[in-house]
């Protein structure tokens, strides 16, 4: 098996529990053997199962008509296609790669709410640039939560990237601060900071990560050259409001949407991109090191299709 092949295969499996449900409903959709009120119907509720969210899924319902009208289609089968390419228009998006500068360091400040996948994915990224062969440091950011220095830590070890920390109860900013002088004075190519979980309706909580920001910022121009926003994928619909507050506070430039492997509402990546218009970048296919993806719009679509 080539090395692409396996890769796609990791994430249609990534995606089983959304596939599962989709592709059954889908074959027996288009098996019914004609195009008519009860097919678009059937299909829409399909996608909102999928959690498209309504929205997202009636847009792709109205286009998918137009579609039909305009080809004069009359095999189900046909619309198989149309769907995917509906599907695809809408999570096609320009800068969905995250692609680390020359900025020694760039800083990733990673964000979201308590058990998204903040740290987890801080690991997962750290190796994959490691093995890339960058300088990375991590900066454990998160001084909150007993035992998320430790939990890091163990990221630290298993990436082989070291770790910046503080006492647990330290203000997260001094933490940051100290990381940023190694990173600046020890040559490291990338800095990543963790930070607490926080409920994103917390007003001084939100004003901490505010501050976390001003001091990236004050010490490295253009710092954080990436705020990602840590979702879990099991979480639906409730993952766009989350965005939506965090965006406000901090301003996100790309989202890593966790846990895609433990949940059939895997759709909810489309409704993200649809609603927020916020790149996904990244995607967690399970709890392991290399169970981190780059989006990739056509690959997501094809794997969600293939039988
Ligand atoms: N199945 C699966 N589990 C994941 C994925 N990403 C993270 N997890 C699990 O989710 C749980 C929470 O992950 P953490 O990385 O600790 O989350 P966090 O956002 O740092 O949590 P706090 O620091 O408490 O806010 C852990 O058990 C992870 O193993 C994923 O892509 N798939
Ligand atoms: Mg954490």
């Amino acid at each position: 098996m080539n090395e692409k092949r396996g890769v796609f295969e990791r994430l249609k499996f990534g995606l089983s529990k959304t596939r599962t449900g989709f592709i059954t409903g889908l074959t027996r959709i288009i098996g019914r053997g004609k195009i008519d009120e009860e097919l678009f119907e059937e299909l829409e509720e399909l996608l909102i199962t999928a959690d498209v969210g309504v929205h997202s899924a009636s847009k792709i319902l109205s286009g998918l008509r137009e579609d039909v009208k305009i080809n004069k289609l009359k095999e189900p089968g046909d619309v198989e296609q149309c769907l995917k390419d509906r599907i695809l228009k809408i999570i096609k998006q320009d800068n969905y790669s995250l692609s680390i500068k020359d900025y020694n360091p760039f800083v990733i400040m990673v964000i979201g709410v308590n058990g998204s996948g903040k740290t987890t994915t801080i690991g997962k990224l750290a190796s994959k640039y490691r093995r890339e062969g960058k300088k990375v440091l991590i900066a454990a950011g998160d001084t909150f939560r007993a035992a998320a220095i430790e939990q890091l830590e163990i990221w630290g070890n298993r990436s082989g990237c070291p770790v910046i920390k503080h006492q647990s109860g330290a203000d997260p900013s001094a933490v940051i601060y100290d990381a940023i002088q190694s990173a600046k004075h020890r040559g490291y190519d990338l800095m990543i900071a963790d930070t607490a979980g926080r409920l994103h309706t917390k007003v001084n909580l939100m004003e901490e990560m505010k501050k976390i920001k001003r001091v990236m910022n004050r010490e490295i121009s253009g710092a954080p050259h990436e705020i990602l926003l840590v979702l879990d994928a099991t979480t639906g619909q409730n993952a766009i409001s989350q965005a939506k507050l965090f965006n406000e506070a901090v301003g996100i430039t790309g989202i890593a949407l966790t846990k895609l492997d433990g949940t059939a509402k895997g759709g909810v990546v489309i409704s993200i991109i649809d609603e927020l218009k916020i790149p996904v970048k990244l995607i967690g296919i399970g709890e392991e090191i290399d169970d981190l993806k780059e989006f990739e719009p056509e690959e997501f679509v094809e794997a969600l299709f293939e039988r």
